[in-house]
């Protein structure tokens, strides 16, 4: 029978309470029988050690998180394993009582804590708890003393160079080709908010396209995006929130001194984290002014003192003859919109347009080029052939026409694409913008439209050439 009640777990001046939701390790047993981790005791060691494990957030439903079809419809033992380090307070005052709850679990769940089958539950929705005290206490003796130590941390590092030849991005001296998107902090209903079913799902995402990039459009994003892109190798160009620079009156002294105390706090935050290649200050200013030549001069040397280990740059879309930020990047980042915001309808334009745009930069400057953002508005669901703006057609279309232009540089001084953008995403209404921005190749809710394929197959293909 059950003995007593349960009460919520709630904080007060007699209780702590410690969150288990976040990142879990995850495995589906495919074995015929479903009974592989049983029989092979995968809740002895960690889970990774029993064959390949997936990030699954908690909580969350796997089905809905997975791009993997085989767990969209899975029945059977799923394993989430994850560590908890708990605080020493916890785990030697013997007068503690540490109890593990369960909120709820579907549907037969079994829990294991330190390899000992702990608690079991059957019937999903409903909470259940075990008092774990004996599991995780350790009773000190005489002769067992700890060396007393004030602070732990734990910080994963990654070693690898970066560096920039006249024509190449260098990551461990080999040339790296960037080929991604651009994202946004973007949902329905929560909007810009840190949420780890979104980010895992984005994951799966970037994944499934074969991206091995992205740049954080326009402004850094939350800490633990970063750390998923340390462990999978995703390569991030960190731009800080110095966009819409637009106007004149921006470049004055009061704005340059706050923009490098940006750079400072970036930079503090994030020059641990591998996956970050280099540094981008600004996105479209007006860089064909004067007064934006001195001032990108000044962050961009700020810049290069706060990390002498990193290229930096800022994503212009200015004319090649009037902008005055490129002679200080290390990489000249274009965006360009050509058959959208510049002869619109003219799809047989673009590759013109763009291998004057490359060829122009690259003839003046001679630095390796990435081509930062390049898209068109689609709203999923709207067809026309022959193409008409707007719909998925026009979408693929045009991206077909950017990959002829960009495929005759690529091996030259291109060494990256960005696609505008990852997915859809909101901002304030205007005569361009049908319920926001429709450039996304996702949607808003992360499935694809028809230029998502072709971006994918595109990205494994040049994937599998420079592996
Ligand atoms: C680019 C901007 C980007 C916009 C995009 C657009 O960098 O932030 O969302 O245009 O209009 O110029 O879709």
């Amino acid at each position: 029978g059950l003995q007593g009640g349960m009460l919520y777990p709630q904080e007060s001046r007699s209780r702590e309470r410690k969150e288990l939701d976040g990142l879990w390790s995850f495995r589906a047993d495919f074995s015929d029988n479903r009974r592989r981790g049983f029989e092979e005791q995968w809740y002895r060691r960690p889970l990774r050690e029993s064959g390949p494990t997936l990030d699954m957030p908690v909580p969350s439903s796997f089905n809905d998180i997975s791009q993997d079809w085989r767990l969209r419809h899975f029945v059977g033992w799923v394993w989430y394993e994850r560590e908890v380090i708990l605080p020493e307070r916890w785990t030697q005052d013997l007068h503690t009582r540490v109890v593990l709850r369960i909120g709820s679990a579907h549907s037969y769940a079994i829990v294991w804590v330190n390899g000992v089958d702990t608690l079991e539950h059957e019937g999903g929705y409903l909470p259940f708890e075990a008092d774990i005290s004996n599991l995780v206490q350790v009773r000190l003796t005489a002769q067992t003393s700890l060396g007393p130590v004030s602070d732990f941390y734990s910080l994963p590092v990654g070693i690898r160079t970066v560096a920039v030849t006249e024509s190449q991005f260098l990551i461990n001296g080999k040339p790296f080709y960037f080929h991604g998107v651009n994202k946004h902090e973007d949902a329905d209903i929560r909007g810009k908010g840190f949420d780890w079913p979104l980010l895992v799902k984005d994951f799966n995402l970037l994944r499934w396209l074969g991206a091995n990039a992205f740049r954080t459009s326009h402004y850094p994003y939350a800490e633990e995006v970063l750390q998923m892109c340390d462990r999978h190798g995703i390569v991030v160009i960190d731009e800080c929130p110095g966009v819409g620079l637009a106007l004149p009156q921006f470049f004055n002294n009061v704005s340059l001194h706050h923009h490098m105390r940006v750079m400072e706090e970036v930079v503090r935050r994030d020059k641990n984290h591998p996956a970050v290649v280099m540094w981008s200050v600004a996105n479209e200013p007006a860089s064909h002014l004067e007064s934006a030549g001195y001032y990108l001069k000044m962050v961009i040397a700020h810049t290069k003192a706060l990390d002498p280990s990193r290229p930096v740059t800022f994503v212009s879309n200015s004319n090649y003859a009037a902008d005055k930020g490129a002679p200080y990047v290390d990489v000249i980042c274009l965006n360009s919109y050509y058959s959208w915001y510049h002869d619109y309808g003219h799809l047989e334009l673009i590759q013109l347009q763009l291998a004057t745009q490359f060829e122009n930069w690259y003839k003046k400057y001679q630095k390796p080029i990435i081509q930062s953002e390049y898209g068109a508005e689609t709203i999923a669901g709207f067809h026309q052939d022959p193409p008409l703006m707007f719909t998925e057609e026009y979408q693929k279309s045009l991206l077909e026409q950017y990959h002829l232009g960009l495929d005759q540089k690529r091996r030259k001084y291109v060494v990256g694409e960005l696609i505008w953008n990852f997915a859809d995403f909101m901002t304030e209404q205007s005569l361009t913008r049908v319920l926001g921005n429709k450039k996304g190749i996702f949607t808003r809710q992360r499935q694809p439209k028809s230029a998502a394929f072709l971006l994918r197959e595109r990205y494994w293909k040049i994937a599998n050439e420079t592996r």
